[in-house]
């Protein structure tokens, strides 16, 4: 008996899956949306008692049917009502010092009416949740996504209410082993419903998604494709670029699909004369407006060429963390702020370490003309055996580039970060580079990888095998911090196997703001100047460097990082400190950076 009503309680927690995640509705800007954002109650479930039963299978009644007592003598032991709330967007570990420290499950529930309209069709669209989020309506289940830093929806048309609905979501960042990230990193794990949720609306046969860029190797013709969703597929389309007297028409087949290409006649994107144009997609029922930049990318022997000239990227690592307050970063201001101290270093370049960035700060890089590096959390010690990890890492890599793959801004996808050399690792990573080619032919592919020294102590040899599936080489070095002292970046060497171009994707010094001392002492802002200052020296010697992105603009928190008065749970490399104070060292970059700036107008 015991086991047939497990069977009952478990196929009812699966089959009260209503709703299957729809494939990803991109520019959510261009559309009719209602922000879901501001308080929402939450309750805190180290245990999953509002998912698990006390035979911990999946419970039928958990929290995300959002119960009331109907009679004085029910027993329902949660209150949505009456529990505490959080705002979305944000994570949780800073909103709240009980939270900080938090590592598990939270409910989110959030009411709203919604007035439906007769053809529409309604999504709930989530920027990011971290880490895995099992989202609900009114008590039936919408799916469940994991992976904390792209967003996803649900089609809600037909469960949605007029009144009082019921939106739940069981947000979970207990780190796993196998997940993507895995255990262990070198950045707080925020969990909560950290980017910003909203309802979009759309028409009954919508465009859900369109690729509009320049061809790889051309810069007079677009080519891409738009994709309708909905029970009228075949439709004209004509996409239109009001400015430049652009307006082609297109059949979208049988799937709602078009290829599109034509000739185009554009002042191209660059960091000098960051140009956006109007892009408006219009089909027979739906119409979508974005602006778009158009430049192209490439790698010819060792050089990188923007719109088919050489470029140096001048660029500096950014966490998604918020200035002055700490926590996740998501408002316009925080990227704003952060690009703005990347600009102001004399960056041309950022690279969005180690996750795809909120959208706001990809667009913001569009708008103030910086290109992007993004990259997956793919980092350290994944487990390369496991099918499912593959799996899920191939995901966040879609869904990252689903996102962002219209924005002129992006120039390199990451497929990870200091990954351990060996077979399986490489396999898993190849097939990734596979997958992104696929998905997006415009873009150039990198990895942070490492290096080792040659038997004479002082080269140091770029020959990870990963470095022959990729169009750049991204390469992390601590020569002065984890490697000797900063004399010994003096001495340094470096050679590559592979004749294509090199980023020094990472270097850098931890040193506590206002901390001063000679330049022997560790974690003074002396011994950081003199480690960017030699290092300057040593990125000089290397013919085949075409890009930098040391370790980091702005001090971030860290669990690894735990050194009393002064790291206090922060990695301090930042060039500005958490509160915006810059340090000795930003202006040792600012200085390299003008510099080839200057060489780079001539
Ligand atoms: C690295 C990692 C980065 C760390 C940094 C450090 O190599 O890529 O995530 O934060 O070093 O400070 O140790």
């Amino acid at each position: 008996m015991k086991t047939i009503l497990c069977f009952l309680f478990l196929s009812a927690a699966i089959f009260s899956v209503q709703a299957q995640q729809t494939a990803l509705i991109t520019n959510t800007d261009g559309r009719k949306t209602i922000s879901l954002d501001g308080q929402w109650r939450t309750i805190v479930d180290p245990y999953e008692t509002g998912y698990y039963d006390y035979r911990y299978l999946p419970s039928p009644n958990g929290y995300f049917k959002d119960a009331k007592p109907k009679t004085k003598n029910d027993l329902i032991e949660y209150d949505f009502d009456t529990s505490e709330t959080l705002n979305v967007p944000g994570d949780w570990n800073s909103q709240k010092e009980k939270l900080l420290l938090y590592e598990g499950t939270i409910w989110y529930r959030k009411t709203f009416d919604y007035q439906k309209n007769p053809n529409t069709r309604l999504f709930v669209y989530f920027g990011a949740a971290n880490y895995v989020a099992d989202v609900y309506l009114n008590g039936e289940k919408l799916g469940r996504h994991e992976g904390g830093f792209t967003p996803f929806n649900f089609e809600i048309t037909n469960l949605v209410h007029d009144k009082a609905n019921s939106l739940i979501v069981k947000v979970d960042n207990k780190r796993r082993r196998d997940g993507v990230p895995t255990l262990n990193t070198d950045w707080w794990n925020y969990g909560g419903l950290t980017r910003d949720v909203k309802l979009l609306e759309t028409p009954s046969t919508f465009v859900q998604d369109y690729s509009i860029q320049l061809k790889k190797g051309s810069r007079e013709q677009i080519s891409g494709w738009v994709q309708l969703n909905g029970t009228k597929p075949g439709q004209k389309v004509t996409v239109r670029i009001p400015e430049a007297k652009i307006a082609k028409t297109f059949t979208t087949d049988a799937n709602g699909r078009a290829e599109i290409g034509f000739d185009a006649s554009l002042n191209l994107w660059s960091p000098d004369d960051p140009k956006l144009y109007d892009v408006v997609v219009e089909a027979e029922t739906d119409r979508v407006q974005d602006q778009i930049g158009f430049r192209s990318i490439e790698v010819k022997g060792q050089d990188i060429l923007l719109n088919g000239k050489p470029i140096f990227l001048r660029g500096v690592s950014i966490h998604e963390e918020a200035p002055f307050r700490g926590g996740r970063a998501y408002k316009k201001e925080d990227a704003t702020t952060l690009l703005g101290w990347a600009k102001e270093l004399g960056c041309n370049y950022v690279r969005l370490a180690h996750y795809p960035h909120n959208e706001t700060m990809i667009r913001e890089a569009d708008r103030m003309g910086i290109m992007v590096w993004s990259e997956i959390p793919v980092y350290w010690t994944i487990l390369w055996d496991n099918p499912t990890t593959f799996d899920n890492a191939q995901t966040q890599l879609s869904e990252m580039i689903a996102r962002d793959k219209n924005r002129a801004a992006v120039i390199i996808w990451s497929m990870a970060n200091e990954t351990p050399i060996d077979d399986a690792r490489t396999t898993f990573l190849k097939r990734l580079a596979e997958r992104a080619r696929a998905l997006d032919s415009t873009r150039l592919i990198s990895a942070a990888l490492e290096r080792h020294y040659l038997a004479d102590g002082h080269t140091q040899m770029i020959d990870d095998p990963l470095g022959e599936y990729l169009d750049v080489i991204g390469c992390n070095e601590y020569v002065g911090w984890y490697d000797g002292i900063p004399e010994k970046i003096d001495t340094i060497e470096w050679k590559t196997k592979y004749q294509k171009p090199l980023i020094m994707s990472e270097f850098g010094a931890d040193a506590l703001y206002g901390k001063h001392g000679d330049a022997q002492t560790r974690w003074t802002e002396e011994y950081q100047e003199d480690l960017y200052r030699r290092t300057v020296k040593m990125l000089k010697r290397i013919p085949f460097l075409r890009g930098t992105s040391p370790w980091i603009l702005m001090d971030f928190r860290s669990p690894r990082r735990p050194l009393p008065g002064i790291q206090d749970f922060h990695n301090r490399k930042g060039l500005i400190s958490d509160q915006g104070k810059k340090k000795k060292a930003f202006f040792v970059l600012q200085e390299y950076y003008r510099e080839l700036g200057a060489q780079a107008q001539k």
